[in-house]
């Protein structure tokens, strides 16, 4: 390496005169408008923001490997998860209604997105830390994502309107109970687990469709923070996860998580006790155990943040073969929105970025476009059919691109109930048979602070109700941890165990 020194140039590569000076009529005369350098330099500061994520602003990210140790190729032709394959890959953590420097340790889901760069196409696999969510119908995300943000007005955050939206949409009881407990506050997103959430369709190579739901079981053990010690570390340091990944990296201390499926069989969703395509509920796992499919591991962090992780775009629409979208209301709404907001934040040519290009080859026929970065040759056609020996679409290379029987007069009503389904079950079933002691503690003092934050008091008999659907021994701590005198609450408050 040479010591000559690099200069610094323009964004057009020419040599600079300098970084200090503008340029004026004499040393203290008007700066000139010709002075491309200042101008170009202010005109770009101006320019290096894209619009934040709509939600998951806040996250960190780090680049690593997918390893199959597993066989599930009885299940899915997909060229990832066939024995021994590794696949390079990219995973983005985040939370879910805070802006871009907002604390990485607010109580929220967390993001848990993936990209597998496959030899047959980029497979994106876009979940959260928790296996549910708050809703079963996209149409209702804006509304809901509006009540956890910002008030109009006084643009301050609101707990009357997350509580008057969850109590109004009963089927969130289970994603906010998860909230509510530990999972709501992971110590480091190394010690959190991360779920496919909805329901997806694996196709072998035989053209055989099953049912999956994924679990990444995190090998460093789940961590918790309680509210007390997730506040004070949000005064410390908001970006306390994102420089945990990024430091355990830099230690070469990396994290690793073993992915496992629940597999369904294709005819078994008819009749299974719950909506299997709900995605307010889990699949109790005696019903389909976990199958080990092969371990992720994070082992780069990105050289540039803005670059690899601000710009990167996963959508769930990125399926490869072998894999497919289920009847799961809310994966199908997904499927539109995420490639819509990547064309709107960053561009419609968000795909030729490095960090989202596929390492297979893109023959997909589009052209032009802002910042289009990479081209075909000047004799490759720009349309099909043709005669000129463009590429073909090959049914045989797609192979079954998944689907299911659908029949009935267009409506717009709620998911038909299967015979366990309802808007609490699985909420107390987790509340009362998978928490210990302490963990229920830790939820109804989490609970209990969170909604001593109502300041409307028609919410409380809906909250506490709410609540006592979940299970009647939770409903009356909360009620007692709130108002001790409150209807519903039959235990004085010191005895109800809620932890300070
Ligand atoms: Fe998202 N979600 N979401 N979401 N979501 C976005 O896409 C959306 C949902 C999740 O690190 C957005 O690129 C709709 C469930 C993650 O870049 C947006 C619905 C789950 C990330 C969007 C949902 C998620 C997003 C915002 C209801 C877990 C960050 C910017 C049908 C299973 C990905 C963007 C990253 C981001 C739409 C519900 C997880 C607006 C319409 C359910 C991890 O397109």
């Amino acid at each position: 390496m040479t010591d000559q020194k690099k200069i610094t140039t323009t964004e057009s590569g020419a040599p600079a005169a300098s970084d200090a000076h503008s340029q004026s009529v004499g040393p203290d005369g008007a700066i000139v408008l010709h002075d491309h350098r200042l101008v170009e330099k202010l005109a770009q500061f101006n320019r290096e923001k894209v619009p934040e994520r709509i939600v998951h602003a806040k996250g960190g990210g780090a680049f690593g490997t997918f390893t199959t140790t597993g066989d599930v190729s009885q299940y899915t032709r997909a060229a990832l998860f066939q024995p021994g394959v590794s696949t390079e890959m990219l995973a983005r953590f985040s939370t879910v209604a805070g802006e871009q420097g907002s604390p990485d340790t607010w109580r929220d889901p967390r993001g848990f997105a993936l990209k597998f760069y496959t030899s047959e196409g980029n497979y994106d696999l876009v979940g959260n830390n928790t296996p549910v969510f708050f809703i079963r119908d996209g149409i209702k995300f804006p509304d809901f994502i509006h009540s956890q943000k910002r008030l109009p007005g006084s643009h301050l955050r609101d707990h009357n309107m997350q509580w008057d939206f969850w109590t109004l949409s009963p089927e969130s009881a289970h994603q906010v109970t998860w909230l509510m407990g530990d999972r709501g506050l992971p110590a480091s997103w190394r010690m959190m687990d991360g779920f496919g959430s909805h329901t997806y369709q694996w196709i072998n190579a035989a053209g055989e469709r099953f049912w999956v739901k994924y679990h990444f079981k995190t090998n460093q053990g789940n961590e918790i923070l309680t509210q007390a010690d997730a506040d004070r570390i949000a005064g410390e340091d908001a970006d306390f996860h994102i420089r945990d990944l990024s430091e355990a990296i830099d230690r070469e201390e990396f994290p690793t998580w073993t992915l496992s499926v629940q597999v369904m069989p294709y005819a078994d969703a008819a009749t299974y006790r719950f909506n299997p395509f709900d995605l307010t509920k889990v699949w109790p796992h005696a019903d389909y155990p976990l199958i080990e499919v092969g371990t992720m591991e994070l082992n780069r962090n990105p050289e540039n943040y803005f670059a690899q992780i601000e710009q990167a775009t996963f959508a769930p629409s990125n399926f490869v073969p072998g894999i497919a979208t289920s009847p799961d209301k809310m994966l199908l709404a997904r499927i539109f929105s995420y490639a819509d907001a990547h064309r709107y934040r960053v561009g419609t040519n968000h795909a030729q970025l490095p960090v989202n290009l596929p390492k297979t080859e893109v023959n997909s026929y589009s052209k032009d476009g802002a910042a289009r970065y990479h081209f075909s040759s000047a004799t490759t056609p720009v349309y099909a059919p043709n005669s000129v020996g463009g590429a073909v679409a090959s049914p045989e290379a797609a192979g079954d691109t998944g689907g299911w029987e659908n029949d009935g007069e267009l409506t717009r009503s709620a998911v038909t109930l299967h015979a366990e389904d309802d808007d609490f079950g699985q909420a107390g079933a987790l509340y009362r048979d998978v928490l210990d002691d302490e963990q229920r503690d830790r939820m109804v003092a989490n609970i209990v602070g969170h909604v001593s934050k109502v300041t409307v008091p028609e919410l409380l008999p809906r909250i506490f109700e709410y609540w006592t659907n979940v299970d009647a021994d939770l409903g009356a701590r909360v009620a007692a941890g709130v108002q001790p005198s409150a209807p519903g609450s039959n235990e004085d408050p010191a005895t109800v165990g809620v932890l300070q």
